[in-house]
């Protein structure tokens, strides 16, 4: 759209462009929206500017410089979570930087992005571009050429005390893409600190926006739409791998273009192997199947978990195990208070219901013991863009956090594995259950193995 001019003639043809490009774009008849644009967020622009004004402060005299990855395989891409959550902008090779007050960028912030044109080809569709098209879409002013960066910043480096870039930094940074931006830095201002820019934005991330919480609701609502078909899927002869095959129908019937990691579908031994991946060992009747998955939609993830039995119905030893994970899972949910609890505090409250349990089990060495030996993980983790997100798990539950609440028993010597989980965020009362509507006792999973396929 703008092509490779010099930036003086470019300020006049971007003022040409402006009245031009929007007729040309809106023109096209169901033209599709520029792939990267924010709009397909769901979340409003003034939530990003937010951000963006919250990290500056944060940043003091420092400068913030983002350089987000380029495409992969194509139509895969994904854009890095602290960028998009400052941006909202899912296009790739997009950069974002952030300068404090006085300094000679003229601007608080600059986005950077290739000049794709703009409009679609035979080759592929049209992507957020610099110009005025992209300032309107991003509410960030200016958006200019990619290959102008370093050029337009490198006064700013000269002058910042620090800069904040997408980690890693130190030594893991050298095999990484990080290891270039930070090269970069140094070649114009070596005296400049480079710190990860995840030290100040995790904590921002902890808390989640109504419009955050609704995306996370839609990854919830897909995950859901693929548990079904997985529980419709599971039978005496199934593959891991076919299971996982409806799981993903399901995510993408609910919108969902990508997994927000890859499906964990266990049978038989493999139910106690944490993060197994799916294989095509084929299942067999009396044994359970782990289902551990999540559907991302628009940038955020799902995670919820159940366990069924292959043949239909849990054998009575299957299902007093799963009644415990059941009760602990209900009383870690019922156990948050707003202000007060913390993940640790639901931890060991799983560890104590596990080990008060009258039920006991035989440990690899053949020894007797309470269920809490054959609970191998932690309860919960936070939730949000990245199944596992960023913050400190040291922090007191708040409104507006999103965690999941996943209990499991594993006992290897009975073919036992059982986990069950679903994602809460945290209100001012208590935990809201974000993945509603898919039942969790057994009798209710063995009701829904049984029904049929209603489309
Ligand atoms: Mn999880």
């Amino acid at each position: 759209m703008i092509g490779p001019t010099p930036r003086k003639t470019g300020l006049l043809l971007l003022a040409v462009a402006a009245l031009i490009v929007p007729a040309l774009t809106r023109g096209a008849a169901d033209g599709p929206r520029l792939v990267g644009d924010p709009s397909a967020s769901g979340q409003p622009l003034a939530d990003f500017a937010a951000r963006r004004a919250a990290l500056r402060k944060a940043a003091g005299n420092g400068m913030v410089l983002l350089i987000g990855g380029p495409a992969g395989e194509e139509g895969k891409f994904r854009p890095e979570s602290n960028l998009f959550y400052l941006t909202g902008v899912s296009a790739p090779s997009a950069a974002l930087a952030i300068v404090p007050p006085d300094d000679p960028l003229n601007a608080n912030a600059a986005l950077y992005l290739p000049p794709t044109g703009g409009a679609a080809t035979r080759f592929g569709e049209a992507y957020l571009s610099p110009g005025p098209d992209a300032v309107a879409a991003t509410g960030i002013d200016p958006v200019h050429r990619l290959w102008d960066m370093w050029d337009e910043l490198t006064p700013s480096i000269r002058k910042a005390p620090r800069v904040y870039i997408l980690g890693p930094v130190g030594e893991a940074a050298r095999y990484t893409h990080a290891g270039r931006t930070i090269d970069r830095i140094r070649a114009i201002n070596p005296d400049a600190e480079i710190l990860d820019v995840g030290r100040l934005i995790a904590p921002m991330r902890l808390r989640k926006s109504a419009a955050e919480l609704d995306a996370i609701r839609a990854a919830g609502a897909a995950t859901i739409e693929g548990m079904e078909g997985a529980a419709r899927s599971i039978r005496p002869g199934a593959t891991e791998l076919a299971v996982e095959g409806e799981i993903l129908a399901g995510f993408r019937r609910k919108g969902a273009a990508r997994e927000g990691f890859p499906c964990i579908v266990g049978s038989g031994p493999n139910a106690t192997v944490l993060h197994h991946t799916s294989s095509e060992r084929a299942m067999a009747a009396g044994e359970l199947v782990v289902v551990d998955i999540g559907a991302e939609v628009r940038c955020f993830s799902g995670d919820v978990t159940r366990t069924f039995p292959v043949g239909g119905k849990f054998t009575p030893r299957q299902r007093q195990v799963y009644d415990l994970v059941l009760a602990v899972q209900k009383a870690a949910s019922e156990a948050v208070v707003p202000g007060k609890t913390t993940l640790g505090d639901l931890n060991a409250l799983a560890r104590r219901l596990f080990r008060e349990s009258p039920l006991r089990a035989r440990a690899d060495d053949g020894t007797e013991r309470t269920m809490d030996t054959f609970f191998a993980h932690s309860i919960s983790h936070w939730l949000g863009m990245d199944v596992h997100d960023v913050g400190s798990m040291a922090a007191t539950l708040e409104p507006g956090m999103v965690l999941t609440i996943e209990p499991g028993l594993y006992i290897p010597g009975e073919g036992i594995g059982i986990r069950i989980e679903d994602d809460f965020a945290v209100t001012d009362r208590g935990a809201e259950k974000l993945t509603p509507g898919l039942p969790s006792d057994a009798a209710g999973i063995e009701k829904l193995m049984r029904s049929k396929r209603t489309r």
